[in-house]
């Protein structure tokens, strides 16, 4: 090892390390599984700038077994020299200085300016250890890191015909303290999107640490426009190719890829330098104007309207598949999670490259334009429809005073932030959490047989639906255009069903539901799910519950006396004070709460659960009973 000498650079170095270490939170978000999860996108964002740069075209992550990840390009390599301002490689440079927004020499095209963009240094100051392998200019060269330190000097190892980087980390347990380990279908996931937002480049993801590796690669030359044939793939799409328009202004790359299906829910995704802006922002607001106006201006050219129509926003994306991605040099962004996009230049560039594209798709392709206009007339003319069955919840609604649906057992406090909305699954479960619950803050729906399937009705006839019904009008929300998530009168609503199939199906219909029409509720964190125990293990008078499989493995292995096992199958096998102890008790129970993280491949799967064929919806709903927790993630 060399002797490393401290001048005030190094102290400087030191300094951010241990800025970094302290509070790793301001930097990747978390050191809970996100955090670490977040740290490979770090280290895959700039391989993915130097390929946007031109100079590179394949990327892959290897997870290796002891939770070790790399991560390689065949770009140019990270620069060797001196770097003029710290006299020491740049490479290492990079690695150690935490530079601001992450650029380092204004010249390239830096996509990671995202949530986070912080750049190698902090995952380097994150890892135990990192290790780095450059191929450049014909050497091959490689240094060592540890808790972000370099341990030696950058050794060069030989000649080499390639170029390219290699950097492999290793997260530090003791700052990860909740998980070190990777959740492979969150990083499949992930660089698949990165895939459909970048053409052309090649990924390659394998996960090493089972018995038999597990391999991805994706190139998709078509880019998002490939990503909305993914999307509406379960669907039946009205118009055989997906219209897609591209373009730069004042340094704003700009593409959009949409296509209508027979659907009536409408998927908007907008992204900003890769990464998903859930609450929109300007691209989101550029698009939907220049859709309104586009297709208005069509229908009365073409004399496709009667007289007196016209389309209204939302009637242009009923059934609407669409990825708008921009990738802007310096992007700013505002609301509650800083997802939203606020660059107000964004909005103008949009509308531009997005007339261009869109009225020449609908002059050379006057079928699809008629199928389309035709569309969002019905959805005007079925608005027009829901509006008078609106009017029939707004009456019954209980901040008009006029009770609620009937059977609702509210709670006493009206403080939306003190209050509860459990969700029950049956009369008989419903019951017992009526006797159960604190009616201070507890207030229980019940809810008979199957909700309706919500994905492929229409608003007018959701409306219909009693059960339904009955939950918007608990709610207080409101629906449609009228919906607001400020007046919500319970912060929790948490769906309780069985944990069987059935009640797995029940919850993805009520979460279908939400996700369609009340997504603020999962931008807000205002939905959960309850973990009712599977086992009650019974030691003469001393009750025990357990639930999973393997917890009851454990508590039996703990204690090897004589128990008796009671597998639930439903909730109504529990009495009240059961079900209040295990599952409603704020003090004891586990919620888990389902964010709208991957919108799309949650919309992908319900389309799967909620079609014709009823097989792969059984098998599904069994293998992943419980995996809406990694929804969460
Ligand atoms: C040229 C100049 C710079 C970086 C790179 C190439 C480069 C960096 C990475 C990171 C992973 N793979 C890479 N391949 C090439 C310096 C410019 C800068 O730091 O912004």
């Amino acid at each position: 090892m060399d002797e490393r000498h401290y001048d005030s650079s190094n102290i400087q170095i030191l300094e951010g390390l241990e800025a970094v270490k302290k509070r790793p939170g301001m930097f990747i978000g978390s050191t809970g599984p996100r955090g670490l999860h977040h740290l490979v996108w770090e280290i895959v964002d700039n391989s993915v700038d130097e390929a946007l740069a031109g100079y590179a075209n394949e990327i892959v992550v290897d997870v290796l077994p002891g939770e070790i990840v790399t991560v390689t390009d065949n770009g140019r390599g990270i620069p060797v020299d001196n770097h003029p301002k710290t006299n020491r490689p740049a490479v290492e440079t990079i690695l150690t200085t935490l530079h601001a927004g992450g650029k380092f020499d204004n010249k390239s095209y830096k996509v990671s300016g995202g949530l986070h963009g912080v750049g190698a240094s902090v995952v380097n100051a994150l890892s135990s250890w990192l290790e780095v392998n450059i191929h450049r200019d014909g050497i091959e060269y490689r240094q060592r890191y540890e808790r972000g330190v370099a341990v030696h000097d950058l050794e060069a190892l030989g000649a080499t015909d390639k170029t390219g980087t290699t950097i492999a980390f290793k997260a530090d347990p003791d700052i990860f303290k909740e998980t070190e380990v990777y959740d492979f279908e969150i990083l499949r996931l992930r660089v698949q999107q990165m895939a459909f937002l970048n053409k052309g480049i090649t990924f390659r993801i394998t996960d090493h640490r089972g018995e038999a590796p597990m391999k991805h690669a994706f190139t998709y030359e078509g880019g998002i426009k490939e990503y909305v044939y993914y999307l509406n793939k379960n669907k039946e799409s009205l118009h055989q190719e997906v219209i897609y328009c591209e373009g730069e202004s004042e340094d704003i790359i700009v593409e959009v890829a949409m296509q209508y299906n027979n659907g009536f829910s409408q998927n908007i995704f907008p992204f900003t330098n890769n990464i998903h802006n859930l609450e929109g922002g300007t691209h989101e607001e550029g698009f939907k104007m220049t859709l309104t106006r586009i297709l208005n201006t069509y229908g009365r050219n073409n004399a496709l309207f009667k007289k007196d129509e016209s389309l209204l926003g939302e009637d242009t994306r009923e059934g609407l598949t669409a990825i708008i991605s921009v990738k802007h040099p310096d992007p700013q962004f505002e609301g509650q999670t800083k997802s939203k996009l606020g660059s107000t230049e964004v909005r103008r560039v949009v509308a531009q490259i997005m007339s261009e594209g869109l009225e020449r798709h609908l002059l050379e392709n006057p079928a699809d334009a008629k199928i389309i206009i035709e569309k969002a007339l019905l959805a005007s003319r079925a608005r027009l429809a829901a509006k008078k069955a609106r009017e029939a919840t707004r009456r019954k609604s209980p901040l008009d005073g006029l009770g609620f649906a009937s059977k609702l057992a509210d709670c006493r406090s009206k403080d939306p932030k003190k209050s509860e909305l459990y969700i029950v699954e049956g009369d008989s479960a419903g019951g017992s959490a009526k006797q159960g619950r604190d009616s201070e803050f507890q207030a229980i729906l019940p809810l008979r047989g199957k909700v309706l399937n919500v994905e492929k009705a229409r608003l007018d006839k959701i409306l219909g639906n009693k059960e339904i019904l009955s939950m918007i009008t608990a709610f207080g929300t409101g629906i449609g255009e009228d919906f607001n998530v400020d007046l919500l009168r319970y912060h929790k609503v948490v769906i309780m069903t069985d944990a069987d199939v059935d009640g797995a199906h029940i919850r993805t219909l009520l979460l279908t539901f939400l996700f369609r029409h009340m997504k603020p509720l999962f931008e807000k964190g205002f939905v959960y799910i309850a973990q009712p125990p599977l086992y009650k293990i019974q030691r003469g008078k001393q009750i025990d519950y357990a639930f999973t499989e393997k917890e009851l493995e454990t508590k039996l292995k703990e204690a090897p006396t004589r128990a008796a096992i009671q597998r639930y199958k439903g909730l109504g096998e529990m009495n009240p004070d059961q079900l209040w102890e295990t599952t409603m008790d704020p003090s004891t129970r586990t919620l888990l709460k389902v964010s709208l993280d991957d919108a799309m491949e949650a919309d992908r799967i319900f389309d799967m659960l909620m079609g014709d064929d009823v097989q792969p919806r059984k098998e599904f709903i069994n293998d992943n009973a419980m995996r809406v927790q990694n929804l969460d993630i």
